[in-house]
C-alpha cells in the first residue's frame, strides 16, 4: 500500500466533547453599576443603616481633613486621603462580624477606624512611628499595606486557613485600580477560587493610580469582569452610594461565609483629593472633571435621601458634624503630643531570629546612643 492509501484510510478519532467547566453567564458584572440611593430599592434600606453610614460618612470626612492637615504642620509624614471614597471605606467595615478579617492598603485609614482601631493609633505608620502602630489581632485588621496588592494573598491565605480550621471567618481584601495590574492581584484571585477561600475582594476604582488613568492600566471591559477568567462572580457598584456598596459587599459576605467562595467587587468612585499631601492632581486631570464627580457626592446622595425619608433633618445635620468635630479635635490634640519612642524599637519584630548585619548595627546604635548620653551626662 502506498502512502497516500495508507492516509486515505486513516479515520482520526473525534476529540472527547468539550464544554466549559462552569457557565461564565452567572458570574458576569451587570452592565449597570448597582445603585439604590434615589431608587425604589432605597425604601426597602433598614433606616438605623442608613442612619449609621451617614454618621461615619461625615466623621470619615472630616478624619481626612484633619489627617490631611496635620502632614502640612509636620505631624504626619504621609496621608494618603479618601474623600470622596468614604461610601467604600465605611460599607466595608460595617459588613463585617466581629471574628472577620479586614485586609487594607494605605488609603483605607478610614475603614480600619471604623472597624475600630483607635484614631491615632490608625496613623502611627502614615506618621513614620512605629511598625504598624496597632495590634492586628485586636481588631482582626491587618496592618495597612503598601506594596500594592500584596495584601490580598495574605487575605486568602488567612481565609482559606480558617475554612481548613472549620472557623467561621470571612476575610475582605481592599485594593486600588492600579493595585488590580499586580501579580499579586492574580496569584491571590486565582488561588481564592481554586479553593473557594471564604474571600471578598473590593476594588475601588477611583480613577487613576497616581498620574495613571484607568483607561493605561487595562484593556478590560472592567475589573469586575477580571473575576470571570478566575471563575468568581464579578459585580459592579456605584461606590459612591453608600447603601449599594453595603449590600453589595453583604451578599458578597454572606455568599463567602455559606461556603460560595469568593467574590470580586468593583466600586466605581473618584479620588477627589491628589494621591498623597506629596502629589499635585493638577498636572493630570482637569478641574472640569473633579467638579463633575462633586456633583455625586457620597454624603450629599445619602444626606439627600434620609432627608427625604424623614430620617435627618437640619438638628441630626449638626449632631453628625458635632461628633465628627470632637473626633477631630482629639486626632490633633493627640498627635500634637510628641510620642515617645525607643530608637532601639527599629530593630525588632525585623526577622523572627535577627541576621548577623542586625545585631551588628543594633550593637552600633547602642553605642552611639550610649555615647551621646554620656557627653550630654557630662555637659550638665
Ligand atoms: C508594588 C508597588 N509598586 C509600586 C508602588 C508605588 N505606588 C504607590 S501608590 C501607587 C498607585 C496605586 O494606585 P491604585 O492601586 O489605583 O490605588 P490608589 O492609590 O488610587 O488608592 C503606586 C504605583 C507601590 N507602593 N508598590
Amino acid at each position: 500500500m502506498t502512502v497516500m492509501e495508507q492516509r486515505g484510510a486513516y479515520r482520526p478519532t473525534p476529540p472527547p466533547a468539550w464544554q466549559p467547566r462552569t457557565d461564565p453567564a452567572p458570574l458576569l458584572p451587570d452592565a449597570e453599576p448597582y445603585r439604590v440611593l434615589g431608587t425604589e430599592a432605597a425604601g426597602e434600606a433598614d433606616p438605623e443603616l442608613l442612619r449609621r453610614l451617614y454618621a461615619e460618612l461625615v466623621k470619615g470626612r472630616r478624619y481626612n481633613a484633619q489627617a490631611t492637615a496635620l502632614t502640612k504642620q509636620g505631624r504626619l509624614a504621609v496621608y494618603p486621603s479618601s474623600t470622596g471614597q468614604e461610601a467604600c471605606e465605611v460599607a466595608a467595615a460595617l459588613v463585617l462580624q466581629e471574628q472577620d478579617w479586614l485586609f487594607p492598603s494605605y488609603r483605607d485609614t478610614l475603614a480600619v477606624v471604623a472597624r475600630g482601631v483607635d484614631p491615632v493609633e490608625a496613623l502611627t505608620l502614615l506618621r513614620g512611628d512605629w511598625h504598624t502602630g496597632y495590634d492586628p489581632h485586636e481588631h482582626r485588621v491587618a496592618p495597612l499595606s503598601t506594596p500594592l496588592a500584596t495584601q490580598l494573598p495574605h487575605a486568602v491565605g488567612l481565609a482559606h486557613a480558617a475554612r481548613l480550621k472549620g472557623d467561621d471567618v470571612v476575610a475582605l481584601a481592599m485594593v486600588g485600580d492600579g493595585g488590580t495590574s499586580e501579580g499579586d492581584f492574580h496569584e491571590a484571585l486565582n488561588f481564592a477560587a481554586v479553593w473557594q477561600a471564604p474571600v471578598v475582594f473590593l476594588v475601588q476604582n477611583n480613577g487613576f493610580a497616581i498620574s495613571v488613568p484607568l483607561a493605561k492600566q487595562t484593556a478590560a471591559p472592567s475589573l469586575a469582569h477580571k473575576a470571570v477568567g478566575y471563575g468568581m462572580p464579578g459585580r459592579l457598584v456605584d461606590g459612591n452610594d453608600a447603601a449599594a456598596v453595603h449590600e453589595v459587599l453583604a451578599d458578597a459576605v454572606r455568599h463567602a461565609r455559606a461556603g460560595g467562595g469568593p467574590t470580586l467587587v468593583e466600586a466605581i468612585t473618584y479620588r477627589v483629593e491628589a494621591h498623597t499631601n506629596a502629589d499635585d492632581a493638577t498636572r493630570y486631570r482637569g478641574d472640569a472633571e473633579v467638579e463633575t464627580w462633586r456633583q455625586h457626592d457620597p454624603i450629599a446622595l445619602l444626606e439627600r435621601e434620609l432627608t427625604a425619608r424623614g430620617l435627618l433633618d437640619e438638628d441630626g445635620v449638626e449632631a453628625a458634624r458635632q461628633d465628627a468635630e470632637t473626633m477631630a479635635a482629639s486626632l490633633r490634640a493627640h498627635m500634637n503630643q510628641d510620642p515617645a519612642l525607643d530608637p532601639m524599637d527599629l530593630f525588632a519584630h525585623v526577622y523572627a531570629e535577627p541576621t548577623p548585619q542586625l545585631l551588628e548595627q543594633r550593637a552600633q546604635l547602642r553605642a552611639e546612643l550610649a555615647a551621646e548620653a554620656e557627653s550630654e551626662g557630662a555637659q550638665r
